[in-house]
């Protein structure tokens, strides 16, 4: 299963339209997409499940469109995870991409409206960003195609583990480390680590985010005062 999130009115669903022949609302204004949407196609003999999620600028959530891509990267675990970023708004973007970094193995970093950023003189060194993430970055046009062969092949590499993958991880200053990895060896007997990736968890838990930590508790099955 194929995720594709980013900041909204980024092209999410107009690639998810593109790749899956299907017609989700696009539109000129953000917020358009509020559930996540599926759809599939094929490249090179493989069935992909491809889901459009709302545009989100954090994964720590201000609105309920928010909560539900939250919710999916989190918690549904994809196998890949394209985040569709504006080329042109490069910064506010990365934001979103990094957090999508620090959570799950497989990313793309899809730099869309490539021809906006043109025409606003804007030119991005895609190999320099890509050894910086750690991740492919695949510059794309996708209202004419332009890059969408490229976004397939690179998604097919990295789940056929042909690509190789490392996201950038943030380091935080040692007090942060010591008490991520304190917090780790003791959610280590509880839960199972192919379940959610412990690290994060650990820094939510530091977040002290209640609704959060409802939502992982209630994701979790877990009973009683384990996380908060
Ligand atoms: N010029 C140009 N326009 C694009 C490109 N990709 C998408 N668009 C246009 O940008 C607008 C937003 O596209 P959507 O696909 O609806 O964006 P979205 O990310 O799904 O938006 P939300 O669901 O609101 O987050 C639409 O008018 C698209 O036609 C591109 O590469 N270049
Ligand atoms: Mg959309």
């Amino acid at each position: 299963m194929i995720a594709l999130v980013g900041n909204p009115n980024t092209g999410k669903s107009t690639i998810f339209n593109t790749l899956t022949g299907m017609r989700q609302y696009t539109g000129n204004w953000p917020g358009k997409t509020v559930l996540q949407t599926q759809g599939f196609y094929r490249f090179n003999n493989r069935h992909y499940k491809l889901v459009d999620l709302p545009g989100s600028y954090s994964l720590l959530p201000s609105s309920p469109d928010e909560e539900v891509a939250r919710d999916f990267i989190c918690f549904a675990r994809p196998d890949c995870t394209i985040v569709v970023a504006d080329a042109a708004c490069l910064e506010r973007n990365l934001n979103l991409a990094l957090q999508v970094m620090e959570i799950t193995p497989r990313v793309v970093l899809c730099l869309n409206l490539i021809d906006e950023a043109k025409r606003k003189g804007i030119s991005v060194d895609i190999l320099s960003l890509s050894k910086e993430l750690g991740v492919p970055v695949v510059p794309t046009v996708a209202l004419n195609n332009y890059g969408i062969e490229d976004l397939k092949k690179t998604i097919a590499a990295l789940v056929e583990g042909k690509l190789e993958c490392s996201p950038r991880r943030i380091e935080y200053d040692d007090e942060v480390e010591r008490l991520v990895e304190d917090i780790e060896s003791h959610i280590n007997p509880i839960i199972p680590r192919s379940l959610i990736n412990f690290r994060w968890l650990a820094l939510r838990i530091i977040d002290g985010d209640s609704k959060l930590l409802e939502a992982i508790r209630s994701y979790l099955h877990l009973e009683g005062e384990i996380l908060i």
